[in-house]
């Protein structure tokens, strides 16, 4: 599994413009593409990152992280997932950092996703959705969310780094994302849900091969 995941994330680096600002995600898979871009100093400017956790590892390898407000929009961003469907549809959020990670990826020109092929599956739903939520609207949008046929559950003891908690709703068959993306987006108190189906990935790379999207 981790040689699949460095595999893409290595195949990640063709799609770098030399001297650019590079959008960077959140996650194990991601954690090789930072390793990919420490071996080659000066390729980029400097990063736009997802999460504290991705900024330490960057910062670590001698890339600058940058602010997405100074930087404008980006031409590339690179990040994982925890499912994929065949229209490039995602669920992420696995790793609480799916608001900086939508937020990077409506910025970016082209998001390329990189991932295990097991992360790849037919109909969204397996995996439990993340939904970002302000702590005083937990118990409102877990009751708004049951109406949706899902099993809500509080990701107890973890804090976002924007000081939000998640809720993960279990029990889905997402066969029409991006309608499912916007009518939860509605719910008062939901800061962001780890659907990104309205701006899906543009290109996929699995266990290294380029399998969905145009290079
Ligand atoms: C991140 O990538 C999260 O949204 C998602 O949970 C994670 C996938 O994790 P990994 O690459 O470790 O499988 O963007």
């Amino acid at each position: 599994m981790e040689n699949a995941k460095r595999l893409s994330a290595e195949r990640a680096l063709e799609f770098v413009e030399k001297g650019s600002v590079v959008g960077v995600g959140t996650g194990s898979t991601v954690r090789w593409f930072i390793e990919a871009l420490g071996r080659e100093p000066g390729l980029i400017k400097g990063a736009v990152s997802s999460s504290e956790q991705s900024s330490a590892l960057l910062r670590q390898r001698g890339i600058e992280v940058l602010d997405l407000n100074a930087e404008g929009p980006l031409g590339l961003y690179v990040d994982g997932a925890d499912e994929c469907d065949p229209q490039r549809c995602l669920i992420k959020g696995g790793g609480a950092a799916l608001t900086r990670e939508k937020i990077i990826a409506a910025a970016s020109e082209r998001f390329v996703c990189v991932l295990d092929a097991s992360k790849r599956v037919a109909v969204l739903g397996r995996f439990p959705l993340p939904v970002e939520v302000i702590p005083m609207a937990r118990s409102h949008v877990a009751r708004e969310l049951l109406k949706f046929g899902g099993q809500p559950v509080w990701r107890d003891g973890v804090v976002t780094d924007n000081g939000n908690w998640i809720l993960d709703v279990h029990g889905l068959s997402i066969t029409d994302p991006v309608a499912l993306e916007a009518r939860i987006n509605q719910i008062v108190g939901v800061v962001a849900v780890g659907l990104f189906a309205a701006r899906p990935a543009d290109v996929v790379i699995a266990d290294g091969v380029v399998v969905a999207g145009s290079v």
